[in-house]
């Protein structure tokens, strides 16, 4: 069984394999040239709030193992098999690559949801692939009690099992199903062993192996299938850019589950070059810096509000050490393993690009990716100016870009168009959504981003700005339409429509227009957050500030003029100010 998807036209596939760009190994073969003592994840974050441990350490033989054991249990005990869809929703522990290592070596096919995810998000994505099991936590409040599981349950006609990595009344943990499993290993590693055996490789690698979240711009959040072949070349060449040794610790600080932080190279291409990779709950930055210091970390990825929390820190305990009277060395940081950040996700200021190096005396890459695919990197020997102000060139030749104008013309360098992009890892449909497919793809294939860019003589990119109904809230992703549908299911409100506004420390933040049904309405924010809570989506989808108004300005075509709308709320902003 697999999963269908729009497929690469079988000319470019020989091309692509013929490059050695697609070289038909599945995932699972990410981990296995570590060495068997090398370590492969230290997981800094507590599996629970009961636990007393705090720093637990997996070598590439556990990560190997261990998922080969859960693959057998997942197997044998919940009958999961090939091209069985399975919801994850996992925090930054090290069973999150656990897990997606056991289901790679099953054929089974994930959705990692992100942990900020709500009931909203989960029913959404169960709705769209109709897995078998749920792997999750019940630190999430969500499933602190059976209630959300039970109506995922009646949601989802196939969903049968929970596993839950923390032990209660009505889950198994993993933690209990490893130890077991552990007990009687060498049967099931040959169990493993021999099922692995019956698949093709060369088949399988050009399937769907996981499924990836868009950001979205539309009202249903979309899912991106990724095969094993795309990815691991996304993975093999971002790595390289980067490159990273088996001498790499690299810290992992945003949410795991996401593209950035898993396969640019993130923690997929550490183990492919057989590194270590070190777990962060949050990108908080006291406790990050600890972290570089104990662990000598050598690398880092951020999103731009992390970025500045990083430095912002830094400089101030600079600055008071620098002041006063007894000034004492060994009060400064010493970050000297440290070697590379990476800032990416959204836009990324001069301002703060030039203070990064500066303050945390190492390299800065910048990287523009997305989670259909494409992503460019600036180079670690490019020009300085080249590294502060552009995001980036594509990862490899075979990657083709153009910038269009409003009627798909491609402008000349250094002009402001849209960045449409097709190649050896951009998808060619989302899945299951051929509405959607045929306004965001064209008939050649092309994805068009909804980016707006410059690119130089060179190939560099620049971004402007943003053609789709999008709000970047420092990395993380709103749709706008999404929010105001639900806004819309309110008895007391007529019209909505969400827009950014500019923040000094997110970059953007939401800003939710209405116009109330009622003249004389009694809508309040306070009211508007409740509400949307109860709806159950994710916090950081709940607008940053809501604008009573009487009409919504209207485009020519009839539509919200969210041009105008983002005009008001700056305006309002700078007055306040
Ligand atoms: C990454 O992936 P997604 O899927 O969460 O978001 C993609 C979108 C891009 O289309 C662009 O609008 C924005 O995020 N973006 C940036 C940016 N990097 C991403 N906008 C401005 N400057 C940047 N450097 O965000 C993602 C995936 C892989 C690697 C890095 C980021």
């Amino acid at each position: 069984m697999t999963i269908s998807f729009t497929r690469w036209p079988e000319e470019l596939v020989s091309q692509y394999r013929k490059k050695g760009y697609w070289i038909n190994k599945p995932l699972t073969d990410l981990i296995l040239k570590g060495d068997d003592d090398k370590v492969a994840i230290v997981c800094t974050g507590r599996v629970s709030a009961h636990s007393t441990e705090e720093h637990r350490t997996f070598t590439y033989r556990d990560l190997r193992e261990q998922s080969s054991v859960l693959a057998y249990f997942l197997a044998q005990n919940l009958g999961v098999s090939e091209g069985d869809t399975v919801l994850v929703q996992l925090p930054n522990i090290a069973e999150f690559y656990i897990v997606y290592f056991a289901l790679m070596k099953l054929g089974a096919v994930p959705v990692n949801a992100l942990f900020s995810h709500n009931e909203r998000e989960l029913r959404s994505y169960s709705e769209q692939v109709n897995p078998t099991v749920f792997i999750g936590s019940n630190t999430h409040k969500l499933f602190s009690d059976d209630a959300f599981a039970t109506e995922l349950k009646k949601l989802s006609p196939n969903l049968e099992h929970f596993l839950l990595v923390e032990v209660s009344e009505w889950a198994m943990s993993i933690d209990t199903v490893l130890t077991k499993a552990i007990e009687t290993k060498q049967h099931a590693l040959e169990s493993i062993f021999a099922m692995q055996l019956q698949r093709d490789e060369h088949t399988v690698s050009g399937e769907v192996a996981f499924f990836q979240l868009s950001g979205g711009s539309t009202g249903t959040p979309k899912l991106i299938p990724r095969t094993h072949n795309d990815y691991y070349f996304s993975i093999r060449r971002s790595a390289e850019i980067c490159e990273l040794t088996s001498d790499e610790r690299y810290l992992c600080a945003l949410p795991c589950a996401h593209n950035y932080p898993m396969s640019s190279p993130g923690a997929f291409g550490v183990f492919w070059a057989g590194g270590t990779v070190y777990m962060a709950p949050s990108p908080e930055p006291q406790a990050c810096l600890d972290l570089i210091e104990k662990y000598r970390i050598t690398m880092a990825a951020l999103v731009p509000p992390a970025a500045a929390m990083w430095v912002d820190a830094l400089e101030s305990s600079m600055s008071a050490s620098n002041s006063s009277a007894s000034f004492k060395p060994d009060g400064v940081r010493q970050l000297d393993s440290l070697r590379l950040i990476q800032v990416g996700g959204a836009k990324l200021s001069d301002s703060l690009a030039r203070r990064i190096p500066q303050t945390l005396g190492c390299q800065l890459q910048q990287v523009l990716g997305m989670a259909e695919g494409l992503v460019n990197y600036t180079r670690l020997d490019d020009d300085i100016e080249t590294i502060m102000t552009t995001q980036g060139r594509p990862m490899c030749s075979l990657d083709e870009v153009k910038v269009v104008d409003e009627v798909g013309n491609e402008v000349t360098n250094g002009e402001a168009g849209e960045l449409v992009t097709r190649g050896p890892y951009t998808i060619r449909g989302y899945y299951n959504a051929p509405e959607h497919n045929r306004q965001v793809f064209d008939e050649g294939g092309f994805y068009y981003t909804g980016d707006l860019v410059r690119q130089d003589e060179r190939g560099y990119l620049t971004v402007v700005g943003r053609d789709k109904d999008q709000i970047n809230r420092g990395g993380e992703k709103i749709a706008a339409e999404e929010v105001e549908n639900l806004l819309l299911k309110h008895e007391l409100i007529m019209h909505s429509a969400l827009v950014s506004m500019p923040d000094k420390t997110m970059g953007e933040k939401s800003c939710a227009f209405i116009v109330p049904k009622l003249k004389t309405h009694t809508l309040k924010s306070v009211g508007l957050r409740k509400y949307l809570r109860t709806h159950g989506i994710a916090d950081y989808k709940i607008p940053d500030r809501f604008e009573f108004i009487d009409t919504l300005p209207l485009t020519h075509v009839g539509k919200p003029n969210k041009v105008m709308l983002r005009q008001i709320i700056s305006e309002r902003l700078n007055k306040e100010r």
